[in-house]
């Protein structure tokens, strides 16, 4: 039976630029496909270092906070808007903790455990509540139009 407590999402993902140096893109976008996420929007692009600063601004004037900006800039990436029944969450379970290292020791099946390297570089991204997701699925495609995404908050504060 349905459970009707949670509703179809969607996230933004990104495969960050050490997975895809490393060549893990095509593994990584399997994962999120095998575990049920429809991939509805895809693209490669090496962010700016204002691109960065903006997408990050949450997190401006934290320490780790130049070496996150160097890093998301250092090469290109893929950011996907995907859809799934609750694919916010699903998909932060499905990345693990932050840090690899970490992931490797708690959960060693998890993308950041398999593809990481350590509390920066950890192969990929999730946003993480229906409002992030809402403005960084807009950040990179920001003609989508979805009436989920609509429901997912309110545009009009964007
Ligand atoms: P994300 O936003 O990338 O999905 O990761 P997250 O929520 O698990 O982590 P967050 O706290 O939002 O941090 C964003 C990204 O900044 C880098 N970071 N480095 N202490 C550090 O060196 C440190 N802490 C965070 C990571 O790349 C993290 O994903
Ligand atoms: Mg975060």
């Amino acid at each position: 039976e349905l459970d009707t407590s949670v509703s179809n999402e969607f996230t933004l993902a990104m495969i960050k630029p050490d997975a895809v140096a490393a060549g893990k893109a095509r593994d990584i976008m399997h994962a999120i496909e095998s575990n049920g996420f429809y991939i509805i929007a895809k693209k490669y692009i090496q962010l700016t270092e204002a691109e960065a600063k903006e997408f990050y601004g949450e997190h401006e004037g934290k320490p780790f906070f130049p070496n996150l900006i160097t890093f998301m800039t250092s090469g290109p990436i893929y950011a996907l808007c995907m859809s799934k029944i609750g694919a916010i969450s699903a998909w932060r379970a499905l990345m693990g903790p932050t840090n690899s290292k970490e992931a490797r020791e708690i959960k060693p099946t998890s993308l950041r455990a398999l593809y990481g390297t350590d509390n920066t570089k950890n192969a990929c991204h999730g946003s993480d509540s229906t409002n992030s997701a809402r403005r960084e699925v807009l950040f990179y495609f920001p003609d989508i139009s979805f009436p989920q995404l609509v429901d997912q908050g309110d545009l009009r504060k964007y």
